[in-house]
């Protein structure tokens, strides 16, 4: 397919952090995520070691890059509500935390693993916002406009979605979405919105961006129209 989702690739030496010399303690944790195959290990955050992971491509659609300010930051829930809510970064940070150890894949065939993500689960966005009964999907707005995309009310509640702030023990770098963004590990990255400005309960999935450009909205890793490795 000649689209395919890196209209922009930010050269990599800028972001990617280096590790000189041997990488033993990789093995170890490779070993330590490996028997969960690619999905969270409720205690895989407390047993492997927080490694700078290597192999990303930074991509956006938009000329520039959203900026991120703590002070002014937020995170607007509505649609199919019973109390949409605006949660300012210190709210977010106050939610209960999760943390987890994911594989993460673009579908255009790279793939980083053994991200250490931490964030807060959608469950804890929904007790404060309560979905109405005919909310049947979520809506993920970036602050880089017009990215979005699409979660099905079962996909969002998988065991390892989560919207993450911190990135390999760090906040969440600029590129990488700071300060708040999606992660589905099951599913090829175009579906892991970064820059998360807002999230919308709706009654169905519809396409997001690289969707209405032709991949399938239903970005099953190794299942759908992307590479299968
Ligand atoms: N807002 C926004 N989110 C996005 C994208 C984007 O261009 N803009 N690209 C997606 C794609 S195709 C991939 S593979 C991942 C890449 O994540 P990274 O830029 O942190 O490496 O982000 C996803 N989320
Ligand atoms: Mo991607």
């Amino acid at each position: 397919m000649a689209d395919q989702p890196e209209p922009r690739r930010y050269g990599r030496g800028l972001f990617l952090v280096t590790l000189a010399g041997g990488l033993s303690s990789l093995a170890w944790g490779k070993a330590a995520w490996s028997h969960v195959t690619g999905v969270v290990s409720p205690i895989a955050g407390a047993i492997a070691p927080i490694l700078p992971t290597q192999g990303w491509r930074i991509y956006t659609v938009s000329d520039h890059m959203p900026t991120f300010d703590p002070a002014t930051w937020q995170l607007k829930v509505g649609g199919l509500v019973e109390t949409p809510t605006t949660l300012t970064y210190a709210h977010l940070r106050a939610l209960p935390r999760v943390e987890q150890i994911s594989t993460f894949h673009c579908v255009t065939g790279w793939t980083v693993p053994n991200v250490h993500w931490a964030g807060v689960r959608l469950q804890h966005i929904f007790d404060l916002v309560r979905p109405l009964p005919e909310a049947g999907a979520l809506q993920f707005v970036s602050a880089e406009i017009p990215y979005v995309d699409y979660l099905s009310m079962p996909e969002a509640m998988l065991h390892d979605v989560m919207l993450a702030y911190e990135m390999d023990g760090k906040p969440l770098p600029r590129e990488h979405g700071a300060p708040l963004r999606l992660i589905i590990p099951e599913m090829y990255g175009y579906k892991n919105v970064k820059w998360l400005a807002g999230i919308n309960l709706v009654p169905h999935p519809e396409d997001g961006y690289w969707e209405q450009l032709g991949y399938d909205r239903d970005a099953w890793v190794g299942r759908s129209n992307g590479y299968s490795s």
